[in-house]
């Protein structure tokens, strides 16, 4: 019997940062995207290390560590560095609601720091300042307090890249778009970002984001006129609306080809785009916000993107 399976390449992600932080909740929402407020309410801390993993694009297997921030199993692994081998990406959590931990957590990431330093780790590091939900956009308070955390860690690590995200469980968008920064440093892709933006300038569109069938975002362009705050949530509210219509989609195995919305002169318009592989298939969705008038021209251009993920993902 001829062997079709695909070698899957692994991917070590570490999450840490201190207990409580929500590490474990962020994984939970970023899975389920819906109705899990319940769950991660009732959580308890995480006994030493949680494993979760899943496939990315038919080649890789993004392996999540979830190292359970308690100060006893933080001792354990800055004692046995070995846990932190191999790791593709570092994400680190501080829970920005909790004021009295900053310096706590600044101390324990610097240790794993230590630790990265005497490995062979080149790549970015990924601070989330965590919990900082949508009613906290605007606090000046949270605002500040960010970015001295981040001045913190710039100015004593200035041998290491960083990545700064802000995320929230109650801001889905953010965890999909802090996962998929890292994950899309793995493709190439050049050619898919350049036909986003070409489509979104041609058309005059207000954005184009394109998204794997599990929700990460994998490219987006946006109308460089519309660069307010107001576009910026207006965005996240949208990313939000289409993940959690993409997983209730797959949680009840519907399948669907496009759907059409009208948004004042606008149609919101999603393409279902599947890449048939040797080993399975690709399933991307496509969503753009397209002037009415221009649709079906819209239409035409979309159908030929197809070609476009054909070639960059198989
Ligand atoms: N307000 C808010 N609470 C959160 C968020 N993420 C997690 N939590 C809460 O923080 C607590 C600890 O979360 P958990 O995921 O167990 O933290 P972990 O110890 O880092 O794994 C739980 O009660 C969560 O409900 C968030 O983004 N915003
Ligand atoms: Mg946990």
């Amino acid at each position: 019997m001829a062997d079709n399976s695909v070698k899957m390449e692994d991917i070590k992600i570490v999450i840490s940062g201190l207990d409580n932080a929500g590490k474990t909740s962020a994984l939970i929402a970023l899975r389920k995207k819906y109705n899990f407020y319940e769950k991660v309410r009732n959580l308890k801390p995480t006994i030493k290390i949680d494993y979760n993993s899943f496939d990315f694009l038919n080649n890789w297997t993004i392996n999540l560590w979830d190292m359970g921030g308690q100060a006893k199993y933080r001792k354990i692994y800055v004692n046995n560095p070995i846990y932190f081998t191999e790791t593709n990406y570092l994400y680190y959590l501080i829970d920005i609601q909790d004021e009295l931990k900053f310096e706590a957590s600044v101390r324990y990431l610097h240790e794993l720091l230590d630790i990265y330093r005497n490995m062979d780790y080149s790549n970015e590091i990924l601070i989330c300042f965590n919990k900082y939900d949508p009613k906290y956009k605007t606090n000046e308070e949270f605002i500040d307090r960010i970015d001295m955390i981040q001045n913190l860690i710039l100015s004593q690590n200035k041998d290491m890249k960083f990545k700064f995200f802000k995320t929230s469980i109650y801001d889905i968008s953010s965890l999909s778009k802090a996962i998929s920064y890292s994950l899309n440093k793995l493709l190439n892709l050049v050619t898919i970002n350049d036909k986003l933006r070409n489509i979104v300038q041609d058309f005059h569109c207000n954005h184009a984001i394109l998204y794997t069938d599990t929700g990460l975002i994998i490219s987006d362009y946006y109308n460089e006129s519309m660069d307010s705050r107001d576009f910026e949530e207006l965005i996240s509210n949208k990313i939000n609306e289409d993940l959690e219509f993409f997983q209730r989609l797959t949680d009840n195995q519907v399948a669907i080809d496009e759907r059409l919305s009208f948004v004042k002169e606008n149609i919101e318009y999603v393409k279902k785009y599947e890449i048939q592989l040797q080993n399975g298939r690709n399933i991307f969705y496509l969503g753009i916000s397209v002037p009415f008038k221009s649709i079906n021209e819209m239409k035409v251009e979309l159908n030929k993107f197809h070609d476009q993920l054909k070639s960059t993902f198989n």
